[in-house]
């Protein structure tokens, strides 16, 4: 099923034969602590186009999904979300206290200077494939 989705959105990317619109850049994520297989992968994703939406994510650090913070009553939580607007003309900044890519069951830590990809899939301009940096936990 993936596979055939994958597919039919590169299909359309290749119909459309326009220059993306699409940039994601500065990705990031803090170094995990001993025994922390969660980590949160923050980045800005700048959009030169029409209006489009990130569907999807997905990386070979661990299982990827989008998740929402929240601060409710004093007590910070996290939601799954389906999707994220982009907005046309727009620029998304994922950020700690905000949207973020949680990763979960990391196959290892992430070490500081190491570096590992993900990728964004775009409902219109399909997949971007970046490489997230690992910081220092208290570095930003
Ligand atoms: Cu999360």
């Amino acid at each position: 099923m993936r596979l055939i989705v994958l597919t039919l959105v590169l299909a359309l990317a290749g119909c459309e034969g326009r220059s993306p619109a699409i940039k994601v850049s500065d990705a990031w994520a803090r170094a995990t602590a001993p025994g922390q297989s969660n980590a949160a992968v923050y980045v800005t994703i700048a959009n030169r186009g029409g209006a489009d939406r990130l569907v999807g994510v997905s990386s070979d650090a661990g299982a990827a999904i989008l998740h929402q913070s929240e601060n409710g009553g004093g007590v910070a939580r996290m939601r799954m979300v389906s999707e994220t607007p982009i907005p046309a003309g727009g620029r998304v900044v994922l950020a700690p206290g905000g949207t973020h890519i949680m990763l979960t069951g990391l196959g290892s830590p992430l070490a500081v200077g190491a570096d590992f990809p993900v990728t964004f899939r775009f409902a219109k301009a399909g997949p971007r494939t970046v490489t997230v940096a690992v910081v220092g936990a208290g570095a930003r």
